[in-house]
């Protein structure tokens, strides 16, 4: 996509110059690039959050249409999400600690069938940076990984996240699941991942559907608030 010739000095370019070769380098999964930009950016003020949301979030969104088109194939998107981890990496230690009040404990990962993690991993970092607990179960996960999870400790929340039209559905068995062991009502479960609308959310049992990280984090604070009032 970018015609990035050697020379080009990141540090050089404007706010929106670089937060759109960022979204050039991110196409092209150029990590260091985006380690930079990152930086830079940090550097001259900007929060985490809009760093993560006006450019990586956006920049995959093209990758993703590029993707569905034929236009890129899993290599190039590995790539991308590689470079796009480069970035999350530098971000989460200023998204995780706020020093936030601890607000309960989540239980997260992506459903079984499913290993794309990048959106997961954000929210996990917002609710941790919002001051919940997180334990992050990765990818891939069978009802029973969240279910004792969630048991064994003692978690008030369950958070589960799917990309993929055919690995969504697995969510209401790990709710079906819940239901039948009498344990629907000890938890909190909270559905997220680009395919899923707030129907969805509704059809399968969840407590909520969750657009995107920062909704997960206020979901949650006030699921969590309202829990609190009701004991
Ligand atoms: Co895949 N993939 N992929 N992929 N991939 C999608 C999802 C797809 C939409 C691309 C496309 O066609 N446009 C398409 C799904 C089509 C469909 O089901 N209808 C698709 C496909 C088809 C596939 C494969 C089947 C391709 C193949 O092998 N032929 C394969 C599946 C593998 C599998 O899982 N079994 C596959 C593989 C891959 C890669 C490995 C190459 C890579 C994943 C790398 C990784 O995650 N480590 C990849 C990627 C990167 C994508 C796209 C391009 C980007 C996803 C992403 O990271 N977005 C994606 C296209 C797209 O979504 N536009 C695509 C950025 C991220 C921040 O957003 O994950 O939506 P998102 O998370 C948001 C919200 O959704 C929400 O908050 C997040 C932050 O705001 N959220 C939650 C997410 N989880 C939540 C949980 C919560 C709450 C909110 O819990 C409480």
């Amino acid at each position: 996509m970018s015609d990035q010739g050697d020379d080009l000095v990141l540090s050089e370019l404007n706010d929106s110059e670089l937060v759109e070769q960022m979204m050039d380098d991110l196409y092209d999964g150029l990590k260091d690039e985006i380690a930079e930009a990152v930086r830079i950016l940090l550097d001259r003020g900007w929060v985490p959050y809009d760093i993560l949301t006006k450019s990586l979030v956006l920049g995959m969104q093209i990758v993703g249409d590029d993707f569905r088109d034929g236009i890129l194939f899993v290599p190039e998107v590995l790539r991308a999400a590689q470079a796009m981890k480069g970035g999350m990496f530098i971000l989460k230690p200023l998204l995780v600690e706020t020093g936030a009040p601890k607000m309960g404990k989540m239980v997260i990962g992506t459903v079984k069938g499913d290993i794309h993690d990048i959106g997961k991993n954000l929210v996990a970092m917002m609710m941790e940076g919002a001051g919940f607990e997180i334990i992050d179960l990765g990818i891939n996960n069978p009802a029973e990984d969240y279910i004792n999870t969630a048991i064994a400790e003692n978690c008030d929340i369950i958070g589960m996240s799917a990309l993929l039209t055919t690995t969504m559905p697995y969510m209401k068995v790990v709710i079906d699941q819940l239901t039948e062991m009498g344990k629907r009502q000890d938890y909190i479960v909270l559905v997220g991942g680009a395919p899923l609308n707030d129907e969805f959310g509704k059809a399968i049992g969840a407590d909520a559907y969750c657009d995107d990280a920062a909704i997960a984090v206020e979901t949650a604070k006030s699921m969590i608030a309202r829990k609190h009032n009701q004991a």
